[in-house]
């Protein structure tokens, strides 16, 4: 499988194949941990892959065979977030995390590895997640002076239950791949070898659906949980719908042609 470079950076790799971008945290000796300056290329990559016509899926992933991601690098954690290569701290991985939760397509966390803290909850908030056996997954905000109680948590919670998803934060345990799975986190186990094609299959799978039901279905199940931000993105998938309607063409038109709109004119479908 030849993946092609889409756009080069210094901390992630991005990639397309067949309709499939690829965001590979490239941080091996850290455990894909993740910078300030990460994250910042992983948003400006998930833009590129709202923009694209081309990118229908897009997949998530650590380099190497040990970690997803380590969560943030505590090697760069100062007082306020995590300092950038501009002395200012950050925590624009809650950035990513919305980009994620928002972009009108799927998003698979492809688990090779740890998924740990702030990588645990990159993949919480995917989509979908398929993982190999050997992954782990955790958290330990709590044992390192953090906590991500966003979609971190409620999401976590929506997907394990309340019970669990305490479990997780205040104990700070590991749990193996086939454990995850059986709460509710994973959707499939597969040997390491096997995690790229599988991963891929479900990719061209979900490609051989309407992208625009997967869109308004991703933005119900959004909207249920997530408020008025979840509301919002559903509701500016109707105006989209809308606007491509007579009917909404038909006020523009008689606005620019100086006359009353003649909406009377359009179905009413009861
Ligand atoms: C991930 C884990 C369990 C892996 O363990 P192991 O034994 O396979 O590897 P090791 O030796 O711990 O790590 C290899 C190298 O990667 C570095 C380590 O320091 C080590 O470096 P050297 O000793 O070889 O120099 N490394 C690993 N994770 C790192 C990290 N997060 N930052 C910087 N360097 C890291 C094990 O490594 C582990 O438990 N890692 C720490 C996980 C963690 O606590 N992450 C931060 C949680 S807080 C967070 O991410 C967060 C949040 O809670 C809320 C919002 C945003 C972020």
């Amino acid at each position: 499988r030849e993946w092609k470079p889409i756009k080069e950076y210094k901390e992630i790799l991005f990639e397309l194949y067949n309709g499939i971008a690829k965001i590979t945290i490239n941080r091996e000796r850290y455990r894909n941990a993740f910078t300030p300056t990460t994250t910042t290329e992983m948003s400006d990559a998930l833009y590129i892959c709202r923009e694209r016509q081309d990118i229908n899926v897009v997949v998530l992933t650590g380099a190497g065979d040990k970690a997803f991601c380590a969560g943030g690098d505590m090697n760069v954690k100062g007082r306020g977030g995590y300092v950038g290569t501009d002395g200012v701290p950050r925590l624009n991985v809650l950035d990513v995390q919305k980009q994620i939760r928002s972009l009108p397509k799927p998003v698979i966390a492809m688990v090779n590895g740890y998924a740990i803290g702030g990588g645990h909850v990159l993949h919480v908030v995917c989509d979908l997640t398929i993982a190999s056996e050997n992954a782990r997954f955790g958290q330990t905000g709590p044992r390192v002076g953090s906590f991500d109680a966003g979609f971190g948590s409620s999401y976590l919670a929506r997907c394990v239950g309340q019970k669990r998803a305490r479990e997780i934060w205040f104990m700070c345990r590991q749990y193996t791949a086939q454990e995850a799975y059986e709460m509710g986190m994973v959707n499939k186990v597969v040997p390491l070898e096997r995690l790229e094609d599988e991963v891929v299959e479900w990719a061209e799978t979900m490609m051989q659906h309407s992208p625009l039901a997967l869109r308004m279905i991703k933005a119900g199940l959004n909207a249920e949980l997530d408020g008025q931000a979840g509301i919002q993105e559903l509701a500016g998938d109707a105006t989209m719908l809308y606007y491509l309607t007579d009917e909404a063409q038909e006020g523009g038109k008689a606005f620019l042609e100086k006359r009353r709109p003649r909406f009377e004119d359009y179905p009413k479908f009861p």
